[in-house]
């Protein structure tokens, strides 16, 4: 297998809005990015994964673009930009730009201009489209975001369509101008330093011609995924690769919402004539239901996750490179939703999560506050939320009568986005440590105990543990490429696989249950030396009782 750097890169996310405040206004800034890049450097990470920090008007909290060259207010400025980007490669830490180009905010200029008429030459950088013949919507799409993905423009009579909220008019890739666009602006972030993108719902730029209904969800509205890999998308990204990305030695991934494993192949195969890799969703999607998406109190089937963790570890073997995640600023906290976040088992069970998904093949993601085991906030009261989805999608089921106010409720608290947008917990002090104001989103009150200054004085945190592995990914070069195997495939307790290459071999064996678990450590492991192990286990061989959430990794060389 071919060696690269991002491959043996563990990736930082930063949502900078809730990161760090170096100016008391209660939102997160590029400043305080730069004083914590010796934190993140403490924690050995190589590159960060930059949310936007584009000018943006923020119905999507910076999602929503409306200058890509420009640098969003409460952030600061691009002087401000360019003092972390040098302060980071100093340091060795690399940035990844998060590259939003599905669609702009309705005030980036494009737009200003493409509603005024018909014959303005922005026009055609957006999907227009009249009213159908009876007067209804040009048709059955649903915006991520709740409701129709259609907008009404009166003066020209016409829809626009948006695939997320209506202050987020999609971009029309099939014009030439619109991608020439895109690739200068890129080059231009290039040529500043930066060293990569990731690209928001890049597997939905490219739109089914004709624009034709689809199966329609629980809403009445089928969903945005109708749009993903569509039938340019990958002659799209090839043209991106050789006009803009091939200019500098970047690392790529793309989220592809809706993406399936035939898919990936093609975007992240390891020709490199598009992606490095993607961001797939099964996983994510492992607790839904399949009429209520992601609103629902369901629970995992560890068993579920198991087959679709391994479909993509086998799968994409020395075709393709996986990106390892089990978090991002749209997805609740991972302790509480596959861990335990109960006082007992908080801290083992996000160290077991951690084993579990570092020792996989691909490229770990951490999002900021996963390294401390933060948790879902569980806000009950609806103005407590910030996130569009939640507030929209609470509007539409309840007032539809889809959903009781009690249900929607309890569904926001386990899956709402705002769950991992509550500000990071740097120590104990009042607002744990973020802002010395009023934060823009409530502090989760456990910050006393688990914040990032108490970790970092204990030698047993979720901290160190996390700082461990990230260090013996440097150091074990079979935890980077070696081939994938499951074990135990129908245990419903136990998640455990093995990783061999040449003359070396690793087994990591996680408990995902909060009771004992019975396991056979595989004799070819007899006499392995222990990596690492979240709960002080000595004994490694035959049968074993493992303690609820324990994780072990071990190693073996002939
Ligand atoms: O997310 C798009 C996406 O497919 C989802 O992760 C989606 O937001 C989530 O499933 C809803 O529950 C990207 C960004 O990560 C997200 O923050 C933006 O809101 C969205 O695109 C629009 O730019
Ligand atoms: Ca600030």
């Amino acid at each position: 297998m071919e060696k690269r750097w991002w491959k043996e890169s563990v990736v930082y996310q930063i949502y900078p809005r809730s990161f760090c405040d170096s100016n008391g206004d209660g939102i997160g800034d590029l400043n305080g990015i730069t004083g914590k890049l010796d934190y993140l450097k403490e924690l050995g990470i190589d590159v960060i994964w930059l949310s936007p920090v584009y000018k943006s008007p923020n119905d999507d909290n910076g999602y929503d673009i409306s200058d890509y060259q420009a640098i969003m207010d409460e952030f600061g400025t691009m002087e401000d930009f360019d003092r972390m980007l040098a302060t980071a490669h100093e340091k060795g830490i690399k940035i990844m730009m998060d590259l939003v180009v599905n669609h702009t905010s309705d005030e980036h200029k494009w737009f200003i201009e493409s509603r005024k008429s018909t014959d303005n030459p922005y026009r055609d950088y957006y999907i227009w489209r009249p009213a159908k013949e009876d007067g209804s919507l040009p048709n059955n799409w649903g915006s991520c975001f709740s409701g129709p993905a259609w907008e009404y423009d009166k003066t020209t009579d016409m829809y626009f369509l948006h695939l997320f909220s209506k202050k987020q008019p999609d971009l029309n890739w099939d014009n030439p101008a619109v991608r020439q666009d895109v690739f200068d602006m890129m080059n231009w972030w290039l040529k500043k330093g930066v060293d990569g993108f990731r690209m928001d719902v890049i597997s939905l730029i490219s739109k089914e011609p004709g624009l034709p209904d689809k199966e329609p969800g629980i809403n009445g509205y089928a969903t945005f995924n109708v749009s993903a890999n569509g039938p340019h998308v990958h002659e799209y990204l090839q043209e991106m690769r050789q006009k803009a990305l091939n200019n500098a030695d970047t690392i790529t991934v793309g989220e592809c919402s809706g993406v399936t494993l035939e898919e990936a192949k093609k975007y992240a195969r390891s020709d490199e004539k598009e992606l490095n890799m993607v961001f797939q969703f099964e996983h994510m999607d492992v607790d839904s239901d399949e009429k209520a998406g992601k609103w629902t109190t369901r629970k995992m089937d560890l068993r579920d996750l198991k087959k679709i963790l391994t479909r993509w570890q086998k799968g994409l073997q020395d075709i393709a490179w996986n990106s390892l995640y089990w978090e991002n600023h749209d997805q609740p906290r991972s302790v509480s939703r596959f861990g335990n976040d109960s006082d007992e088992y908080r801290e083992i069970s996000a160290k077991m999560l951690a084993t579990c998904i570092h020792m996989m093949q691909g490229t770990p993601y951490v999002y900021q506050g996963e390294e401390l085991g933060m948790t879902n906030i569980y806000f009950d009261k609806l103005e407590d939320y910030r996130d569009i989805e939640s507030i929209n999608y609470f509007e539409e089921f309840t007032e539809s009568g889809l959903m009781t106010p009690e249900h929607m409720m309890k569904c926001l608290m386990l899956r709402s986005r705002d769950n991992a947008r509550t500000p990071m917990q740097w120590d104990d002090s009042k607002q744990a440590g973020f802002t010395d104001g009023e934060p823009w989103i409530k502090v989760n009150q456990n910050y006393k105990k688990i914040n990032a200054a108490q970790q970092l004085e204990d030698p047993d945190s979720v901290f160190h543990y996390y700082q461990k592995l990230i260090r013996l990914r440097k150091e074990k070069d079979i935890i980077v490429y070696g081939e994938f195997e499951p074990l135990y495939r129908e245990d419903e307790q136990i998640f455990a696989y093995t990783r061999k290459q040449d003359q070396e071999k690793l087994l990591t064996v996680c408990n995902f249950s909060d009771k004992n678990a019975e396991v056979e450590v595989p004799e070819e492991f007899k006499g392995a030396e222990c990596l690492i192990t979240n709960l002080g286990r000595k004994e490694f061989e035959g049968k074993i009782v493992l303690n609820p959430y324990e994780a072990f990794v071990l190693y073996y060389k002939h």
